[in-house]
């Protein structure tokens, strides 16, 4: 795949990335307003996250027929998932076919990094100056980095750098296949990308280890239960499926069923959980309970069911303990969905390392030595997150009205207007940014492209030349995000959500966890009112 590489530009918009959301901001900008547009994407192809999270069982956990674009009838209805949970080639090739379909390409300089973007306030444009050397001046900047894959964690392990063996971060995976086949592998991390990851190299390694410092709620994903003819009845009923996901709690096309767990007998609970865990994924954490999430009694039953299911599913009652959480809410952290992760542990090639029990003392050239001592590794695979939400900013020198650098403004945490603009940034806009929603992705990324893309024009069609957030609009919606997560039970519990995975970082909820229909509603009503609490000049 190549992409335009052209030098210093003049346009009208310029974005920066291209997965989901560049590439759908690219069409709408371009094909549908007209502008003159480019996007600048880091890596050597489009597709993002799904470009660059290669490693071994990467999938998506969202089902494949809401994990797409809802823009394009015809694209709907001539692209075929193969089943439930696309695994990442399948996705990336999706993205690929829409690059090609709506003659994308030519748009995207491709392998090109956005190292600064500055504003201009003489002349109230946004230059950006990229890793190629040259610069592009547009008068809007537009930000589709995404939450995660632009910033890679890796902790800060003594002797990392003097391990023998392969390492490498799932998120930097490599093109080429890494053969794991006869090596003692080691996995760091038990997070959404862990426990994906780790079943399907335990069928590959000679042993595994799993090196574990939290124990995670994680519910089944039951691939087999969706299958082609299932996806071909779909395809006929989208407008209705859009319909319910967009004004939906987390952008999937179902409800919870309006009760609450404590209302019913423990015989109608116990059956409402066990028929959403056989259906699998995220039905159980979204369509079960009204207050599941919201009620710290209803969701003790939800997280008592889980572990019991763990009891259940682990033959070791030692290491069934070890997987078992009992730190957090059921759902605090980001929900996982998983194939086979708790039966892995039955293996007698896999072992799992709790290392609240015994810490990481360092990485040595041989292995990783905890405090019950050395473990040898061919392979350390670091399955470690992301600096979420807010790194994917952190890491470009922009700079808005003044002087104000981003970094500085978000100093004590992010703050931004309802996740779309910064006070402050004239002109610049965040697709899901820090305080949007939080749920399906590719439903809250169409939402925030279209708002975008109609402030753009609305700007431009009354003749306006900036548009921004105001400081007190940013301030009253901040508390607003503060109170959503504060009202839910399962709100942000110590982990990439909030902040708290990455040290020294500021704690402060990432997203708006009310509903996706609520957030809808209030981004609609503020356009209809003029774009209130926007300063438009
Ligand atoms: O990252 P994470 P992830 N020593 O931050 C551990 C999305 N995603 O890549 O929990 C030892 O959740 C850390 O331990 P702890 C999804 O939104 C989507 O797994 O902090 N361990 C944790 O276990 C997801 O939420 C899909 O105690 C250390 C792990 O590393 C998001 O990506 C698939 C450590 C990090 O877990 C991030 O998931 C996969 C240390 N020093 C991911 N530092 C889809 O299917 C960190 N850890 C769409």
């Amino acid at each position: 795949m190549t992409g335009s590489n052209r030098t210093d530009l003049d346009v009208d918009v310029v974005i920066v990335g291209a997965g989901f959301a560049g590439l759908y901001m690219l069409h709408r900008v371009r094909d549908v307003l007209g502008l003159r547009t480019v996007v600048i994407e880091a890596a050597d192809g489009v597709g993002g996250t799904w470009y660059l999270n290669r490693y071994p069982g990467a999938r998506c956990d969202s089902e494949s027929y809401v994990y797409c674009y809802s823009f394009s009838e015809e694209l709907l209805q001539e692209w075929e998932w193969s089943g439930k949970y696309p695994r990442q080639p399948e996705i990336l090739a999706y993205l690929e076919h829409v690059a090609d379909r709506f003659d994308l390409l030519r748009d995207v300089r491709l392998g090109t990094r956005v190292e600064a973007a500055r504003y201009q306030d003489a002349d109230g444009t946004w230059r950006v100056r990229t890793s190629a050397g040259d610069t592009v001046t547009a008068r809007f900047l537009v930000t589709g980095m995404g939450l995660l894959a632009a910033a890679p964690y890796t902790p800060d392990l003594p002797g990392l750098d003097t391990f023998a063996g392969e390492c490498h971060h799932t998120g930097r995976w490599p093109h080429e296949p890494v053969d794991l086949a006869g090596r003692r592998v080691g996995v760091i991390g038990t997070g959404s990308t862990g426990v994906q990851a780790i079943p399907v190299i335990a069928e590959q390694a000679a042993h595994l280890h799993v090196f574990q410092r939290s124990p995670q709620f994680t519910v089944p994903a039951r691939h087999h239960t969706v299958d082609r003819a299932v996806l071909a009845e779909i395809r006929a009923d989208y407008d209705a499926i859009w319909a319910k996901a967009k004004w939906s709690l987390s952008g999937f096309p179902w409800q919870h069923n309006g009760r609450s767990a404590l209302d019913a007998t423990p015989e109608e609970v116990r059956k409402t959980f066990e028929e959403l865990w056989d259906q699998g994924g995220f039905r159980f954490v979204f369509g079960s309970y009204r207050d599941l999430l919201t009620d710290i009694r209803a969701n003790d039953l939800a997280a008592d069911f889980v572990r019991e299911k763990i009891r259940e599913t682990v033959a070791d009652p030692d290491t069934a303990a070890k997987l078992t959480p009992t730190d957090h809410p059921f759902g605090g952290r980001r929900p996982i969905i998983d194939t086979d992760y708790f039966e892995t542990y039955n293996r007698d090639d896999v072992t799992l390392v709790d290392l609240r029990e015994s810490p990481i003392e360092e990485v040595t050239p041989r292995g990783i030595r905890t405090t019950a001592g050395e473990i040898e590794l061919d392979v350390l695979v670091l399955a470690t997150g992301f600096d979420a939400v807010t790194g994917p900013f952190t890491r470009i020198d922009i700079t808005g009205r003044d002087g104000l650098a981003l970094r500085d403004a978000w100093a004590d945490g992010p703050s931004t207007y309802l996740g779309l603009a910064v006070a402050g940034f004239p002109n610049m806009f965040t697709i899901t940014g820090p305080g949007a929603t939080f749920g399906n992705l590719p439903v809250s990324i169409e939402h925030h492209v279209e708002w975008i893309a109609t402030c753009i024009e609305d700007t431009l069609r009354r003749d306006l030349a900036v548009v921004e957030a105001g400081y007190e609009a940013q301030q009253r919606w901040a508390d607003h995000v503060q109170a959503q997560a504060e009202r839910i039970v399962a709100g942000p519990s110590g982990s990439w959500y909030d902040g708290a995975n990455i040290p020294g970082k500021a704690r402060r909820p990432l997203f708006f966890f009310g509903s996706f229909g609520l957030y809808r509603r209030t981004c609609e009503d503020v356009a209809a009112n003029g774009y209130e609490g926007f300063d438009r000049q």
